[in-house]
Order: structure tokens, then sequence, then C-alpha cells
């Protein structure tokens, strides 16, 4: 049986009400995201309709979802709120923690040692307030949500961006920073800009090399990755309902690449089928009394140009595999187009390791095709030219395509099978030799490719691709192969192709495991201790930020003007530094140490204006604090797009930066920052980024009058002594407002002001 069945029961018993009532006064069909959203209103049943993309709206998710690295920093934000309990189901997974270097069983028995403190922390702390607990070793986040808790027509957020994997099940999903998620466990509202929606039509289906990876690798090759931004992306079409619900999950997963606030799917017999292979027989038959709610009505799909304020059309007949990347995840390329392009760039093509798996794509569909591949290399005489490595995302996916053959298969062709965890996703990958930064390549099936983040090596350039591609280019060794045309010189010197990959959407023999890691929490956990070493360097409670000093902030000093790209890994880094994740002071050290200094195009080299001298950006900061200045950082487009971690607002926020002012955010990023009492503004104009100097101490101007949709002006002071007065701008509400005078939301909840 399904885990909450009661829960998902009232909110379908409570859906096909609130739909007829947000129909009747939208006055239209509805899209399945309207349907969703209007039924989880915090309000209960809709009185009003909402304007896409303008009116902030309070949303009463039914679930939340955390994982190790991020959870730590939201159960200690939790802890302070002061609240006995959760107050919707909540689950903590221990997925990022876990290096990966030998082999799967090594490599989570050194990790359960090393971690032990904050995988302590975090089992009690579930206990004691009532949340789910998924042991390290049990599997990565998104693939055991997918499993377990993922329903038709629910809504819940999680603290990590890949949380829109669960849209695969015909969920809203939707990545936050931590202090979201404390507030929707500690019973109050969440708020969310209504989304803008995108929809994607997908005709005719998906054959030969091509696989739903392939769907969202395209996608974010038309979109890029900000073209998602603040919308909604709603797939439909007869190549949705012939695809898989992992297949779906993939593509849904992959909508963080494009800044989408999540994607979904209509429910369909492959979520059916998937919820029963999974145990969840009981959801699907719940979710069949209610299935004409659980998609768009008929109206939407037939006319979408009327209902989506953009519609994508893609041909699964003719779609080719794609490889995207390097060092973006939106750089889409074609497979046939590799060669060309790979040599026009000077891209190293030699594939020194190809990686599969990860919480993006590792469905047993997944496994089993990439596994027909791989049993090719025997049977046709070939020898496998890269390193190759699976990552299974759950303990249950491991269990049964270990009974299936399937890793005996990957090891026969010298694959290494590593733990059920993030791994080499997340720059938890003891690479031998990343170290000399050599230049090579890499193929994975994993979601992002930002530079350094699978091994730390700035020079490895990382193309993502679906498992079945990754897994032939490994064999070839030759990132320039084409699987579908080429054919390779086998062992015997004879020329062989390779046969398209074939495998099963579920196991036949059903899904088994023997221990699927969960710990359910006590059923009163008021007498569990939590502790906390005051000497740890791993955990730290948590003081509150001071409240505004309701005045203009003036004679702040710029800190970093960031050129380019300036993704959450540039700010706050994961590989090496995970391990802090719980100790805000110490992760602090590695503030924006991967951003460009716009000046000196250098990374973590910015210039001390109390001394002249360029340091590394944590020390300079700290020293304008010492100093007891306050300090900006200026960005670029799109800046803090990539993972929800909201150490990358904390930080700043902890050393002192008072503004972050750039010409665009990732949506999770900007709130934030709010959340977090951080000014985040935005330029008027875009080229006024151009005026900012490395020697300028910055005014800014109107925060007395605060209020929604003002702008701000910012006074430049430069160093010759001249004088550039700009206009920004901001997205705070009413309510945001508060947070920011209050030095940050948490500093309100703990009051009971709100
Ligand atoms: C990621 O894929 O970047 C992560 C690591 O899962 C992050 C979360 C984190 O930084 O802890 C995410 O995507 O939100
Ligand atoms: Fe883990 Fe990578 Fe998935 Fe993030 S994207 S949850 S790091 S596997």
């Amino acid at each position: 049986m399904a885990f909450d069945i009661e829960m998902i029961k009232a909110v379908y018993e409570r859906m096909p009400a609130r739909i007829d009532a947000a129909r009747k006064l939208v006055g239209r069909p509805l899209t399945l995201t309207e349907k969703i959203l209007y039924s989880h209103l915090w309000e209960g049943a809709p009185t009003q309709t909402f304007e896409r993309g303008k009116s902030y709206v309070d949303f009463a998710p039914d679930r939340v979802a955390m994982q190790d690295a991020t959870a730590q920093m939201a159960l200690l934000q939790f802890m302070q709120a002061g609240r006995p309990k959760v107050a919707v189901p909540s689950t903590v997974h221990c997925d990022h923690l876990i290096e990966a270097k030998v082999e799967s069983k090594t490599d989570l028995s050194v990790a359960v040692d090393k971690n032990k403190e904050v995988y302590d922390f975090l089992s009690s702390v579930s206990d004691k307030y009532g949340l789910g607990f998924w042991k390290p070793g049990a599997g990565i986040i998104h693939q055991v949500v997918l499993e377990n808790y993922a329903f038709p027509g629910g809504m819940m957020i999680g603290t990590d961006s890949h949380t829109v994997n669960a849209g695969g099940l015909g969920m809203i999903a939707i990545g936050v920073g931590g202090a979201d998620a404390c507030d929707v466990m500690a019973g109050l509202a969440w708020e969310l800009k209504f989304p803008k929606l995108i929809g994607v039509k997908l005709t005719g289906k998906l054959n030969g090399w091509t696989s739903a990876k392939d769907v969202i690798l395209k996608v974010a090759g038309i979109l890029t990755v900000k073209g998602g931004t603040g919308a909604v992306v709603e797939y439909f079409g007869e190549g949705v309902t012939s695809m898989s619900c992992t297949g779906k999950g993939t593509i849904a997963n992959m909508g963080a690449e494009i800044g989408a606030t999540t994607s979904t799917f209509g429910y369909d017999e492959s979520m059916a089928r998937y919820l029963a292979s999974t145990g969840r027989a009981d959801v699907a038959a719940l979710a069949d009394t209610i299935k004409e709610h659980l998609t768009a009505d008929p109206e939407v799909y037939a006319d979408p140009a009327t209902y989506f304020d953009q519609v994508i059309e893609i041909d699964l007949d003719t779609l080719e595999p794609h490889l995207n990347g390097p060092f973006t995840p939106d750089l889409a390329t074609p497979i046939s187009q590799m060669k060309a392009l790979a040599e026009k760039n000077g891209w190293p093509t030699k594939v020194e390791v190809g990686l599969i798996g990860s919480c993006t794509n590792s469905s047993y569909e997944d496994i089993s095709r990439a596994a027909s591949l791989a049993r090719q290399v025997a049977a046709k005489g070939l020898k496998t030219k890269a390193e190759y490595t699976i990552t299974p995302g759950s303990e249950q996916v491991r269990f049964t395509i270990e009974r299936d053959g399937f890793i005996d298969t990957f090891e026969s062709i010298g694959g290494k099978v590593f733990s059920n965890a993030c791994g080499p996703c997340i720059g938890q990958w003891a690479r031998a030799g990343a170290e000399k930064g050599e230049k090579n390549t890499i193929v994975h099936s994993f979601n992002r490719n930002f530079a350094k983040r699978a091994d730390g090596n700035p020079n490895t350039y990382a193309f993502v691709g679906s498992p079945e591609l990754v897994t032939a280019l490994a064999i070839a060794g030759d990132l320039t192969f084409n699987p579908l045309t080429d054919y390779l010189t086998n062992e015997a010197g004879e020329q062989v192709k390779l046969d398209a990959p074939t495998g099963d959407e579920l196991p036949t023999k059903g899904f088994a495991v023997e221990d699927a890691g969960y710990q359910a929490p006590a059923e009163d956990g008021s007498s569990v201790e939590v502790k906390v070493s005051p000497t740890s360097d791993r955990l730290q409670l948590l003081d509150p930020f001071a409240a505004w000093e309701g005045t203009d902030l003036k004679g702040l000093k710029l800190l970093i003007k960031a050129k380019g790209k300036c993704t959450t890994d540039h700010i706050s880094m994961a590989g090496p530094w995970l391990k802090y994740r719980g100790h805000l002071d110490n992760i602090s050290n590695n503030m924006l140490i991967g951003a460009l200094n716009y000046f000196n195009e250098k990374t973590d080299n910015v210039k001390n204006q109390i001394t002249g001298d360029y340091n590394p950006v944590p020390a300079t900061q700290r020293a304008y604090k010492a100093a007891g200045i306050g300090t900006i950082v200026v960005g670029d487009s799109n800046y803090g797009e990539g993972s929800s971690r909201e150490h990358a607002a904390m930080e700043p926020r902890h050393l002192g930066v008072r503004v972050v002012l750039v010409k665009s955010f990732a949506r999770i990023h900007e709130t934030n920052l709010k959340k977090q009492g951080m000014l985040a503004i935005t330029f008027a104009k875009e080229a006024d980024y151009d005026l900012i100097q490395e020697d300028d101490s910055i005014d800014i101007i109107g925060l007395t009058t605060f209020a929604p949709s003002v702008q701000l002006k910012v006074v430049l002071n430069h160093a010759d002594g001249t004088i550039d007065t700009i206009s920004v701008n901001h997205s705070y509400n009413d309510q945001q407002i508060e947070w920011f005078k209050a030095g940050g939301a948490l500093n309100i909840i703990r009051a009971g002001v709100n």
C-alpha cells in the first residue's frame, strides 16, 4: 500500500468541486497545470482568478521532500520555528554526501562513517518532528519520490531543483530553498507567482536510438537555460501517451535545466502501469475515479495556442538523439552533426568516461536499454574503449537490475557500479587524475554539465545524452561516433554496427528489494533529543540575521562584478564543500569562489577597496565585514541558475553582503535571497551593468519608501569623483518587503507575527 493514502484520497475528494469552481471563474476550459494549482490554493475552494506571470498566490502543497545536503539548513531553520511536528507529510533522503570512488559497498560504508554526525542529526530530527527518513544507500531523492510518493494531480515542494522530476507522474512538483520548505512544514502557506504556461506537443512515437532524454535535450536547445523561467511546461499529444512514465520523469527532471518552475503530464496508462508496478495499485485505482480531472480539458489539447502562452511541437518520428554541452545543458547538437561541430570547436573527441544513471536516468527502462548495448560488446567481438560507470537511482532499481542480470552485463564490459546516490553528478567523484586539470571529454546521462561539476576539473568537457547514447559512445570511445550510421572495428578487425537499443519499460518479474532503506519516525517524538555539538565543524545552530536598520544603504563597496554565467555552483560550489552544508560559517568560505571577476577575468580574486590588494572573495568579504562595511554583488543574466541550495543566498547574507544587483535572476535563487532578508534587484536597463566600476561605492536609495512595483535608485560613486545614478527594478510584494525589513522571513515566523 502507498504511503499517506488517506492524504491522497482527501486531495482527490476535493479536486472535482474545486476544478469546477475554477473553470467557472476563469470562464474557459482549463489546462492540467491550472487544475492542479487551483485545487491547491491555501484559501481552499477558488474564489478569484489569477494573472499568469503577475499574481503572487498562496498554495497548500501536499508534501515536502528534502535531500541531505539541503535538509540540514532547512531543518536547522525548522527547529527555530517552534513547532512540535511537521504539518504535512515530509521526507529526508541521504543521497548527496556519498562519494563515488571504488564501488558501491565500499563507498557507502566510508560515507556512513565520514558523515555519521550529519546522518545522526538528520535521523534524529526526522524522528522527533515526524519526517520519513531514507537512509544512505536508499537512493536519490527524486527516484525514491517517484517510486513511493508522487501521485497524479498532487502538489509538492522539495529542497532540490530536480524535485520537478515528479512531474513525470503528473504532479506539480517544485524545487525551493530550505526556508520555503520550513514554512510549509511549519503549517504556513507557500507563495509562488502564478506561472505562465508553455505547451509542448509531442507527435509521432519514440523509436530506434531516440529516447525521452532527447526530447528534453531538444527542448533545452530551443528554450535555452532561461527560456522556461516563470513557466510550467505541460506536455501532451500522442507522443506523450505512448511514452513510459519514467521517460516522462526524465523530461520533467531536466525542466530544471531550462529554468522552468516545473513540468507536468496528464494522467495516462503509463502512469497507472508504473503505479501498479511500484506497489501502488491503490493510488492508480483512486486516480482512475477522477481521471478527467487529472488531465487538461479536451478543448485545450485540441487548440493549444489559445490556452498556452507558448506552444512547441516536436515530432518524435524524426527526432534525432542529441548530445548537449559542453559546460551548459542547452547547447544541443544532434548526433549526426557532432563530428563537424567538435572539429570546429576543438572539443576533445576521445571519450574518457561514460557515466549512466543519476536521478535523471536510472529507470528500469534506461538500464535495460543500456544493457542491450553492453551485451553487443561480447556478441560482436568489441572492446569497450572508455571507462564506464553506473549510478542506480534507488536500492529498488539496483536490486531489481541485479536480479535481472544487468549488473553482470555491465561488469562484463568493465562497468563499475557506484552507490545509489548522486556521486559523480554532484562532484562527489574521486576521479583519479582529475587534479591534473587535463583537457578531456566525458559523456553522461545526468542533467547538468557546468564547468567543474562532475570531477572538479575545469577542463573536463562534459556532454549530456541518453543512457543508450552514452553507452554507445563509451563503447566507441569517440564523441563523434554516430551509432545510427557508423561502424566500429572489432577485435577481429571486422566492421560491425551496433543494433538499436531495446528494453523493457518495467520489469516483467516486478520490482524487488530486500531493504529499501526507509525509517519511519517515532509516533511521539517529543522526547527525542537532537544533538548539535558546539565544536562541530559540520553542524552549527543558526543565529537570527539582523533586521534592516531602517535607512537607505550608503557607501556599499563593490565586492565582485561577476562576468557571464554565474550559477549556484559558481556561488556556492558543491563537491568537497558539501560537507559543510550544515555549518553556515564554514561553508561561507566558498562564497563566489567560482565566479569570474569582470575586471581581471580571474576567479576568486577580487580587489579589497580598503587595502588595494587582490585576495580571494571570501577573505575579502570577511575583511569588509570586520570593518563594518556593507557590500554589493553585481551579476549578469540568469544569476543563480541551477540548484536550489539556499547557501548561495545565506553565505552572502551571513558575511555581510547587503545587495545583489543583476541583469536577471533564476527563480529559486531570487526567492532564496528575499527569504534571507537580502535585497535582490535588477537593472532597469541591462546596459547599466557596463557602468559598474571596480572601485565603486554604491548607495541604494528609496528603501524607506520600499513598495511593490516602485523602482529604487542606485547611485554609483566612481573613484574619479563622477557619479552615475541608475534605476533598478525589484519583484518584492508586500509580504516579501516585510521579510526584508525583519532581516529574513524566519525572524517573522519565530516572532509568531505571521
Ligand atoms: C544539484 O543538482 O545541483 C543539487 C546538488 O541536487 C542541488 C541541490 C544542492 O545544491 O544541494 C539542486 O539541484 O538543487
Ligand atoms: Fe543528485 Fe545530480 Fe540529481 Fe542533483 S541532479 S539530485 S546532484 S543526481
